[in-house]
């Protein structure tokens, strides 16, 4: 068990090759204050140097996955200018949001996020910050950054178009509707739907199915976060360097191997 990072609002335990992170504020819907960004930073440096850890998988305690910013924080409710608003949120978007999107983004292993309820503003874009997502047949997305009048941040206008296209983007971050599961599968915001009470043990079965996965599946992953800024030409490059890297390690030797034998193949993520 990886117990360290653990604090009163994120639980961290590690099962297998899984670290599973359960956002747990539950009484504000897992709403993110400091110290719950804070435990969530340190959460994934932990995911990227423990090398027992070989996938992640994001949840939330109670009836929430998270509702964005905690909005009784001083920042945005405080009596402060509009400028010093503007500029404490700058700083905190700079010194908790963009380390933990990027984060997980550049972790060479993958995320899942079990949404297990409602995803809103900057849960939303923690969720989409991942490379899959599950969730319930109860959860919701809201890009609820709209309703109190503010842009989409921590990702959410960057990953959403990639996601659903430009037009629905603009419609859910302009209108600020929420979208529920089965419209969330239909329009590609997340992966798959299942009911309530199997939410957690199929998105640990993800998760570890994941795990169990060769080393090439964080190389996958950066293979794919190349593709977002690349042409065709420097993507074949990079694939090129990739799949090198890929051949070099010893799980590509025992893939080929495990099909020669005709056996299962046994990963070690190296
Ligand atoms: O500096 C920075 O951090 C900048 C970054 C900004 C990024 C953002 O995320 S901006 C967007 C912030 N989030 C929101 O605007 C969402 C606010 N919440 C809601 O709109 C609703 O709660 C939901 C639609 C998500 C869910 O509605 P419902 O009816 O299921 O639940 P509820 O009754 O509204 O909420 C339950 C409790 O959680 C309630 O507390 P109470 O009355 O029982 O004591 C509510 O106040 C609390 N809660 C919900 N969201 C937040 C929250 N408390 C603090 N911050 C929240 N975001």
């Amino acid at each position: 068990m990886v117990t360290e990072v653990s604090s009163q609002v994120l639980a961290v335990e590690r099962s297998g090759g899984v670290l599973r992170l359960t956002l747990n504020r539950p009484q504000r819907l897992n709403a993110l204050d400091d110290e719950l960004l804070d435990a969530l930073g340190a959460a994934m440096v932990v995911a990227r140097d423990d090398d027992l850890v070989r996938a992640v998988l994001i949840t939330g305690a109670g009836r929430g996955f998270c509702a964005g910013a905690d909005l009784t924080g001083n920042r945005l409710s405080g009596d402060g200018g509009s400028a010093d608003r503007g500029s404490a949120v700058r700083r905190t978007l700079q010194r908790l949001y963009a380390p933990l999107i990027l984060g997980i983004r550049e972790l060479e292993k993958p995320v899942v996020a079990a949404v297990n309820g409602v995803a809103a503003g900057a849960g939303m874009s923690l969720a989409l910050a991942a490379d899959l997502r599950v969730c319930a047949e109860s959860a919701s997305f809201i890009q609820a950054f709209v309703r109190i009048g503010l842009v989409p941040d921590a990702g959410s206008s960057f990953f959403l178009p990639r996601l659903v296209g430009m037009a629905k983007a603009a419609e859910l971050a302009m209108l600020g509707e929420a979208v529920g599961a089965a419209e969330a599968l239909r329009i590609g915001l997340v992966n798959r739907v299942v009911a309530d009470e199997l939410l957690l043990s199929e998105g640990l079965a993800l998760a570890s199915r994941l795990a169990e996965g060769p080393r090439s599946v964080g190389l996958a992953k950066r293979a794919l976060n190349q593709s977002l800024a690349s042409d065709l030409r420097a993507q074949l490059g990079h694939e090129e360097d990739l799949q090198a890297l890929a051949l070099a390690s010893d799980d590509a030797v025992e893939g080929v191997a495990a099909f020669l034998q005709k056996r299962p193949a046994e990963f070690r993520g190296r």
